[in-house]
């Protein structure tokens, strides 16, 4: 080699050295709403569940009315760790209880009512539930949330300024006595007939303004930094407008709450919840959806729905439906009447986390060459390579004006999958609208699937094809950012429930 060429090539070799290492190329410029630090915490779970345990359990209703004796609460062989174990066995990443629902009943001693566990026989009054279940997810590294309903048919002030006063205190004890909350759940079911303390009445309330909901969001923003707020609006995470935990198809991070016909603003019971199934494309707030749906068809242990327990096969189903269009899934789980998850339940979660195991156990872009259309300032840091890392904090991304781009995964042998996962990197917004998976087949491009959102994650599940090329195609208003790319094959155990996701 000529002596210059010699130096040509040393000097380049420099130069790509101090080119990768330097990050001298700006990062994207971020696209619309974008998560907060605690929403991205929250993004990473995925996956979590929801205890519904309380005097329903012992009455077998669904919603109890307010004047049931503390005294039918009395769980036989109560287990915090057998409910904790349960979760984290199904692969869940927390829980979140019911610490009190609409018939008022408390399952922590509050000092703020008699209607409470202190009245049961349960532990000679001495029991406190949230206190054992808190406890059990740190010892599972689980997290843990709270659900206090804001409409109580047992207190007699409900309707009067003095109840909401009582919530804030109840809420107050939930967030200082039981340690990191990680979701505090707002229901939208609120105001109508109840025992509210012997009136026996309907009691109706200006869901708008009642319970001066600003308030109560300062109260946890300071006393729980760190916890997401849920309710059909937020501020944190939307409900999904549904519970059968099927988020929309679109499913946009991004939405703009409105308010219910005959309601001044959007809130817990006042918005437009169904618009939450879709989110909006551009909203004007972060607000991912929560897909929350139940094992059994009930929230409620109820003996009679011990046969009627989903089966591993549906559960996949609905996580594909949920967590594979960018929401989460808040599966619940009723501890029965001993205080434990049932067999039944049980062995269905054992199995949905098997089969979720042997799906991803192995992402077969590992083995690809992968090429993209184009890199940002080919820089190292924005490389294509970096999807394959399995770490959402790097990512591909191009340059500003290429805004249509392409990835292309070359393998030296052919594969088979039926499963692909995308997840864009989210602290820049949601900048894809509209994918698409081609694989090569007889020589040309062949379409195998099509979406718009990516968002958090995009799981697209659908007839296995056999390539040695797939492409992935992006476009939207700015350049993306990809942080994970995965194809998949499904085993064929794994299988599919005859009955759609919802049933
Ligand atoms: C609903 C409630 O009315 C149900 O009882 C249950 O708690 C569910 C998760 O939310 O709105």
């Amino acid at each position: 080699m000529p002596r210059s060429s010699i130096t040509f090539v040393f000097w380049c070799a420099l130069c790509h050295v101090t080119l990768a290492e330097r990050p001298t190329i700006s990062p994207p410029q971020p696209f619309g709403a974008t998560p907060s630090q605690r929403q991205l915490k929250w993004h990473e779970l995925e996956f979590y569940g929801f205890l519904h345990f309380t005097i329903n359990t012992f009455t077998d209703k669904e919603w109890g009315y307010g004047d049931e004796s503390p005294k039918l609460f009395n769980p036989t062989d109560f287990d915090a760790n057998q409910l904790a174990s349960a979760a984290a066995t199904a692969g869940m990443k927390g829980l979140i209880l019911t610490c009190k629902h609409h018939d008022g009943f408390c399952l922590w001693p509050s000092k703020y009512t008699e209607h409470s566990v202190k009245n049961s026989p349960w532990k000679n009054g001495q029991g406190d539930v949230v206190r054992e279940i808190s406890d059990a997810c740190r010892r599972h590294r689980l997290k843990f949330g709270v659900y206090l309903s804001p409409w109580d048919r047992n207190h007699p002030d409900y309707g009067k300024p003095a109840y909401v006063q009582y919530y804030r205190n109840q809420l107050r004890e939930l967030l200082t006595q039981y340690g990191p909350i990680f979701e505090v759940w707002w229901d939208g079911a609120n105001g109508g007939t109840g025992y509210y303390g012997g009136a026996r009445e309907k009691r109706v309330i200006d869901r708008g303004s009642y319970y001066d909901w600003n308030t109560t969001i300062d109260i946890v923003r300071k006393l729980q930094p760190d916890a997401c707020i849920f309710s059909d609006a937020g501020p944190d995470i939307r409900w999904i407008g549904n519970e059968h935990g099927i988020a929309g198809e679109p499913c946009w991070a991004t939405y703009t709450p409105t308010a219910r016909k005959g309601e001044s603003k959007p809130g817990p019971g006042t918005t437009n919840a169904r618009q939450g199934n879709q989110g909006t494309r551009n909203g004007r707030l972060w607000l991912p959806g929560e897909a929350d749906v139940s094992i059994r068809p009930g929230w409620f242990y109820h003996k009679n729905q011990d046969a009627k327990v989903r089966s591993p096969e549906n559960l996949l189903d609905l996580y594909f439906v949920s967590v594979g269009r960018g929401s989460s899934l808040l599966l619940n789980l009723p501890p029965d009447r001993r205080g434990r998850i049932h067999e039944n339940d049980l062995q269905s979660l054992r199995q949905f986390r098997q089969i979720l195991d042997a799906v991803f156990q192995k992402n077969l872009a590992q083995n690809a060459t992968l090429t993209a259309s184009n890199v940002r300032g080919k820089s190292a840091q924005f490389s294509e390579q970096k999807v394959l890392d399995g770490d959402r904090t790097t990512y591909w991304a191009t340059d500003d004006s290429k805004k249509q781009v392409e990835l292309t995964a070359t393998f030296s042998h052919p594969v088979s999958f039926n499963i692909v996962d995308i997840r864009e990197y989210l602290p820049l917004g949601q900048r894809v609208d509209m994918w698409s998976v081609e694989a090569w087949q007889d020589g040309k491009w062949t379409e195998w699937a099509q979406g718009q959102s990516i968002g958090n994650r995009r799981l697209c599940r659908g007839k296995s094809v056999t390539t040695d090329r797939v492409r992935l195609r992006l476009s939207g208003p700015v350049c993306p950012a990809i942080s994970e790319f995965g194809l998949y094959a499904e085993p064929a155990s794994a299988g599919t429930s005859d009955k759609a996701p919802g049933k």
